[in-house]
């Protein structure tokens, strides 16, 4: 019987790929490098490092060069999170959230984000949160299963009985890697590998989530 549920937090909790996407467009026509919305679904779930190394598409560049792209890109996204309100959460998140809370499950945060605890206090559900992973947490980043292993080592519950929420291919293979329950929420090219695919949580209950899922993970 599962105890816990760890959630990815942009395209599961709330979509931040839209902000991550103008700010590292806008860094990208400054620098005259080609860069659309097609490209910027590679990024989903991507660390910062990452992303940028996609973005450059090969360049190589010294490292304190890396490090100036990377903190223009994320003080062009940190000003839109001031736009960011409870309203900004995903249908349906919110109530299983506190359902699945009154039926005594713990709740974790796994996001590749070093913004994320900021993000969560703006939709107004950081307490909601018994455990919060975030960008700084640990040094191997999704698919690698680190985050996942963190999160659940701080809710004090054994992998198999964790259930992950992800909208990532990373993410998802990030949590079969580690042994847990996998709810993928997308197209089924993209998560179609979790042990139940959903198109997002609209309407979805904690019983429904637990009758879904697979009698181990
Ligand atoms: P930051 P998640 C990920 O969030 C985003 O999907 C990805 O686009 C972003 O590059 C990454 O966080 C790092 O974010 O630059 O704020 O540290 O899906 O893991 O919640
Ligand atoms: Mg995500």
């Amino acid at each position: 019987m599962p105890k816990a549920f760890v959630f990815d937090l942009d395209g599961v909790i709330t979509d931040t790929a839209e902000f991550h996407y103008r700010a590292w467009k806008r860094l990208a026509d400054e620098e005259g490098i080609p860069f659309t919305r097609e490209d910027n679904e590679q990024l989903r779930g991507v660390s910062r490092r990452q992303s940028l190394l996609l973005l450059l598409k090969g360049r190589v560049l010294p490292d304190d060069q890396m490090e100036a792209l990377m903190a223009r890109k994320n003080d062009y996204y940190r000003a839109y999170l001031s736009e960011i309100t409870p309203r900004d959460l995903l249908p349906g998140v919110g109530a299983f959230l506190r359902e699945a809370r009154a039926c005594g499950f713990k709740l974790g945060l796994a996001s590749a984000s070093k913004n994320a605890r900021d993000v969560i206090v703006k939709l107004g559900i950081a307490d909601l949160m018994d455990a919060i992973g975030d960008g700084y947490s640990v040094s191997n980043p999704k698919p690698a299963p680190d985050l996942f292993i963190w999160v659940a080592g701080r809710l004090d519950v054994p992998p198999a009985q964790t259930v992950v929420f992800e909208d990532a291919e990373a993410g998802i293979e990030a949590a079969l890697a580690g042994g847990m329950y996998a709810v993928g929420l997308g197209p089924p090219s993209r998560v179609g590998k979790a042990h139940l695919v959903l198109p997002n949580l609209d309407g979805v209950t904690v019983s429904a989530v637990l009758n879904a899922l697979p009698e181990k993970p």
